[in-house]
């Protein structure tokens, strides 16, 4: 189908739907010139991020894994969110409900105007105790001191991220699944779709009869499942479907 068939398509799609909900990942944040996991562009020094996201990691060479997410708060904090991100914040307020579900953890979505995000790998600006297990908020960009230690008890913090090979947080994953499982359209946008246990939430959308729309510069594993599929930048086709819906706040 043409692009804009397929823009008239979401848009009837979009139009009668009361329950959306959105997947994005690093690409929705890419044209901000925020570097992606798996593209390029994400490498750090010599190293492949699963190398430095994991507990083993932190627990070799803290101070490395801080200045790696130093680097990455130090990119993030002068960029503004794109019209990607302005599009979902806008959309929470005109479908009766909008579920923004995000791998990402650059903090974007919350300051473009989303409120009803579900953050499942974490937050960036956020840090834990490893001691305590109290997580604080720090916007501190650079670091004032590498690695940054509790306040309160002086212990090491670590980033409020989750790693690979750690588990999700039960309560956000389950309500990411029961809120996949009951929205009309799923939209999937700017991700690579093979990190578990995210990638499986469009598969549980369909299963449970959602329509799964993919936005993406290049096929992923999930493109041959979806009923529209659009290849570009999402900070383009995001306006583009938005300027074409005839549904108002
Ligand atoms: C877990 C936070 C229990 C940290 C992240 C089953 C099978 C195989 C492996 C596993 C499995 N189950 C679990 C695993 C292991 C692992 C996993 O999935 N590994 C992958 C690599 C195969 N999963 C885990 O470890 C998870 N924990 O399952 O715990 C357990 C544990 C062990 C074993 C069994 C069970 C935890 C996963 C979370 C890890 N933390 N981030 C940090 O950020 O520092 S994941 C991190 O990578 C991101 O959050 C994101 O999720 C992922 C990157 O993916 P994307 O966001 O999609 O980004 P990517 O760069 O890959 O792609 C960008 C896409 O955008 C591309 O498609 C590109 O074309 C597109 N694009 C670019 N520009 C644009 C665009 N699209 C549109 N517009 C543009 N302008």
């Amino acid at each position: 189908m043409s692009e804009n068939a397929d823009i008239h398509a979401v848009c009837e799609l979009l139009g009668k739907a009361n329950r959306v909900a959105a997947l994005t990942g690093a690409g929705i944040s890419a044209e901000c010139g925020i570097p992606t996991f798996r593209g390029e562009d994400g490498l750090w020094r010599k190293f492949r991020a699963e190398e430095l996201a994991t507990p083993s990691a932190f627990h070799r060479d803290p101070k490395l894994v801080w200045e790696w997410y130093d680097w990455r708060r130090g990119i993030i904090a002068p960029v503004e969110p794109n019209p990607g991100h302005e599009v979902l914040a806008r959309w929470e307020k005109i479908f009766p409900e909008f579920t923004l579900i995000t791998q990402n953890i650059d903090g974007l979505h919350g300051r473009s105007g989303s409120k009803n995000i579900l953050e499942l790998h974490g937050n960036i600006w956020k840090m834990r105790c490893t001691e305590e297990g109290t997580v604080i908020e720090n916007l501190d960009s650079p670091l004032k001191e590498i690695p940054p230690h509790c306040p309160s008890c002086g212990a090491l913090l670590r980033p409020h991220v989750v790693w690979f090979g750690e588990s999700l947080s039960s309560t956000i994953l389950q309500r990411a699944f029961l809120l996949s499982s009951q929205c009309e359209v799923m939209l999937v946008i700017g991700t690579s779709a093979v990190v578990q246990p995210a990638a499986s939430l469009p598969l549980s959308a369909a299963e449970a009869g959602a329509k799964i729309v993919e936005i993406n510069l290049n096929p992923t594993p999930l493109t041959p499942y979806v009923d529209i599929s659009f290849t570009g930048k999402s900070g383009e086709i995001l306006p583009l479907i938005d300027k074409n819906l005839k549904r108002k706040s």
